[in-house]
């Protein structure tokens, strides 16, 4: 099914990394009412809020890329925060698009739904079958939580919610502090304050020894309108690149392409997080998606955002 390009759809989170690149990608592709709150506009921990937005704007599409997101650190010493903010946010959402009789709605989740040790790579179907990786497990169990409320409300409603699952997403609107970056943007900005200051060593987190599966964030935004005119489905499914690389491997990467000429040391006394989580996209890549960036360029785009950026972010 192809979307009316006059039709109403609000992108929660608009300003993010990926729902930032959503927009701009429904922009690109000629949509004219798009919607979009910032946080001082619209608090989505306010139900009522959140209801009363539903009522006068009445939406038919939303894309729900609002979240309390964070890297590793993050995510391990605020898990009160993860849980309940992204608790909230979702079932305002996923509840009001009900009431407020939304045609489509796509919810993001994220690969750390999956078990700490499920095979890889990780196909949809393993989601619940054995325990979460503890760094992320408060956003993950919220997130799992939104994957089971779309379900819920389309077994018992009818309503066409969708849930999508991105790998590690990077890009132009990435976040660069670093006690609550994810990896990428960290790296860009360590190698890049040590290459200014002529420092001899940059020290990056863990072993080194993990893997990632890294997307680039604006192939992440066609995906979702992708999936917003072609999929309808309970089942759940996974957005990814295909491969993986070691922590050891981006940090070599981003030193050469940062320009950096130091050495890299490793605190092996911070968390490495889950050892792997590749995701098994064959359902994605069958439908007729594929990535379009890979890691080498994507690196280069992000840096480029990383020195274009306003101060201070
Ligand atoms: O991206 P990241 O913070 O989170 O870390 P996760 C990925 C890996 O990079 C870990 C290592 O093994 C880190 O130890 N790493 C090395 C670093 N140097 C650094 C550094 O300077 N900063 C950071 N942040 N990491 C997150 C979850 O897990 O992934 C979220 O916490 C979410 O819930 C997100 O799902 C996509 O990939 O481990």
């Amino acid at each position: 099914m192809q979307l009316d390009q006059e039709a109403r759809i609000y992108v929660a989170g608009h300003r993010g990394l990926a729902g930032g690149a959503v927009w701009r990608e429904l922009q690109r592709r000629g949509f004219t009412r798009l919607l979009g709150r910032s946080r001082s506009e619209l608090d989505l921990l306010d139900a009522e809020a959140v209801q009363r937005f539903y009522a006068t704007e009445k939406p038919e599409y939303v894309v729900m890329a609002a979240a309390k997101v964070g890297g590793i650190l993050a995510n391990h010493t605020q898990p009160a925060e993860f849980i309940y903010a992204n608790l909230q946010v979702q079932s305002h959402l996923i509840h009001g698009a009900w009431r407020a009789g939304v045609k489509k709605l796509l919810f993001l989740g994220s690969s750390c739904i999956y078990p700490k040790l499920a095979p890889q790579p990780l196909k949809e179907e393993y989601l619940l079958s054995s325990a979460l990786e503890p760094t992320n497990e408060w956003y993950a169990v919220a997130k799992i939580a939104g994957i089971k409320l779309c379900q819920a409300y389309r077994r018992q409603y009818g309503c066409d919610f969708i849930s999508v699952m991105p790998t590690n997403l990077y890009g132009p609107g990435d976040h660069y502090d670093l006690q609550t970056s994810h990896v990428l943007p960290a790296l860009i900005r360590k190698f890049h304050d040590a290459k200014a200051a002529r420092a001899p060593a940059v020290t990056c987190w863990g072993t080194g020894a993990p893997y990632r599966e890294f997307l680039y964030v604006e192939d992440l935004a066609r995906a979702c309108v992708f999936l917003l005119e072609h999929y309808s489905d309970e089942r759940i499914i996974n957005v990814g690149f295909g491969r993986d690389v070691t922590i050891r491997e981006l940090a070599g990467l981003v030193k050469q392409i940062v320009g950096f000429p130091g050495e890299i040391a490793w605190d092996a006394s911070r968390p490495d997080g889950t050892p792997r989580k590749l995701l098994d996209s064959s359902r994605m890549f069958a439908l007729g998606w594929k990535p379009e960036v890979d890691l080498e360029a994507g690196v280069r785009l992000a840096y480029q955002d990383f020195l274009t950026r306003p101060a201070g972010q």
